[in-house]
C-alpha cells in the first residue's frame, strides 16, 4: 500500500473548510472560498519572487506608495495580483492595501461580507539581495447591516475572524488563524497546494532571540534602554545574554520568532513617535496570530489587540513573541509610568 502522509495531503483549503464545518455550524465556506483568493496571490508572489531577478523585477517602479517610500516593481504587481484575486471572488466588501493611498470600496455586483487588509508584498528593501519577503493579511467580518465602508476596518484587531502571513524565502510558508490555534502551510511548488506542515504552533513561553533595529538605540524611550540593555547584560551572572536575529522584514522576523520564540520589536522612538508599523495590516494580524500561538503583543503599555485605528494606515509600536519576553518589556514601561 502507498504511504497515506503522500497521498492524504491535507492542503490548506482542505483543513479550512474541515475546521469551518467542524467548528462553525453556520459557516457557508465563503471564508474557505475567500482563502482561496489570498492563496492565489501568495502563490503568483511566490513564483515571481523565485525569478524576479531573471525577468527584471526588482528595482524601482518610478513611483511612490502612500508612505513616500520607494516602490518596487514586485510591490506594485503583488498589489495587482491580490486586488485582482480578492475582487473577483465576489466575497470582499472593503480592501485596505499598504500599497494604495484609499480604501477599495468594491463594486456591488462582486461585493461580498469580508474585508480584507493586507500588506501584499512586506520587506520590500530586501527584495534586490534575496532576503525573506513576505505577505501579511487580516480578514474583518462587515458590520451587521454594512454594505461595506471604511468603518468597518477601522476597529480593533480582536474583531478580526482570521489572519495570516506568507513566507518568500527558501521556502514558502502560509501560517493562518481562524481564531481556533495556528497553522503553517508550506507551498509544494511541484503540485501548486499548500500542504499543512506546522499544525498547532505553540510559541514556547520564554525564547532566547531578540529581534530589533540596534540602530535606532539612540532614539529609544528609558524602557526600551533598560529592557535592551537587561537581554545583553543579565543581572543574574549565570544566565547568558540572548542572541540578536534582525532580518528587517517583519514576516521572517515574526515567522522565527513563532518557532523558535523571543521578542520581536519595532518600538516607538523620538524620531517615530508612533514607531514606524502599521496597525491594521503588520500589527494586527501578526498580534492575532502570536495571542493563538500561545504568545503575547503589546503597544508596550497596552494590548496590541485592543488598540482602535484611527486611520486605515496608522502606526503603533509593537513588542510580540513569547509571554515571558513581552511581559518583560511590558514590566519595565509600567516602571516608567
Ligand atoms: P520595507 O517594506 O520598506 O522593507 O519595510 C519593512 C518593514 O515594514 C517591516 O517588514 C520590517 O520589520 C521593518 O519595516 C523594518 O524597518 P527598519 O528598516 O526601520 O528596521
Amino acid at each position: 500500500m502507498s504511504d497515506p502522509s503522500k497521498t492524504n495531503l491535507i492542503t490548506l483549503t482542505r483543513h479550512v473548510f474541515q475546521d469551518q464545518v467542524e467548528n462553525y455550524k453556520e459557516a457557508s465556506g465563503d471564508l474557505t472560498l475567500l482563502l482561496t483568493a489570498i492563496q492565489l496571490g501568495c502563490k503568483f508572489v511566490a513564483s515571481n519572487v523565485r525569478k524576479a531577478s531573471l525577468i527584471s523585477m526588482t528595482g524601482l517602479a518610478n513611483s511612490s506608495n502612500v508612505q513616500g517610500e520607494e516602490q518596487k516593481k514586485l510591490d506594485v504587481i503583488a498589489n495587482e495580483i491580490f486586488v485582482n484575486a480578492l475582487r473577483s471572488s465576489n466575497k470582499v466588501a472593503v480592501m485596505v492595501s499598504e500599497e494604495d493611498e484609499e480604501a477599495i470600496i468594491v463594486d456591488a455586483q462582486h461585493r461580498g461580507k469580508y474585508c480584507v487588509v493586507f500588506d501584499p508584498l512586506d520587506g520590500s528593501s530586501n527584495i534586490d539581495c534575496g532576503v525573506s519577503i513576505g505577505t501579511i493579511f487580516g480578514i474583518y467580518k462587515v458590520k451587521e447591516g454594512s454594505t461595506g465602508q471604511i468603518s468597518d476596518v477601522l476597529r480593533p484587531g480582536s474583531e478580526m475572524v482570521a489572519a495570516g502571513y506568507c513566507t518568500y524565502g527558501s521556502c514558502s510558508t502560509l501560517v493562518l488563524t481562524t481564531g481556533q490555534g495556528v497553522n503553517g502551510y508550506t507551498l509544494d511548488t511541484e503540485i501548486g497546494e499548500f500542504i499543512l506542515t506546522h499544525p498547532n504552533i505553540q510559541i514556547p513561553s520564554r525564547g532566547k532571540i531578540y529581534a530589533v533595529n540596534e540602530g535606532n538605540s539612540k532614539y529609544w524611550d528609558g524602557a526600551c534602554t533598560k529592557y535592551f540593555h537587561s537581554l545583553k547584560f543579565p543581572e543574574d551572572p549565570k544566565k547568558a545574554p540572548y542572541s540578536a536575529r534582525y532580518v528587517g522584514s517583519m514576516v521572517a522576523d515574526v515567522h522565527r520568532t513563532m518557532l523558535y520564540g523571543g521578542i520581536f520589536c519595532y518600538p516607538a522612538d523620538s524620531k517615530s513617535k508612533n514607531g514606524k508599523l502599521r496597525i491594521l495590516y503588520e500589527c494586527f494580524p501578526m498580534a492575532f496570530l502570536v495571542e493563538q500561538a500561545g504568545g503575547r503583543a503589546t503597544t508596550g503599555r497596552k494590548r496590541m489587540m485592543d488598540v482602535q485605528p484611527e486611520t486605515i494606515h496608522s502606526r503603533s509600536p509593537i513588542f510580540l513573541g513569547s509571554k515571558e519576553d513581552v511581559e518583560d518589556i511590558e514590566a519595565f514601561y509600567k516602571a516608567e509610568a
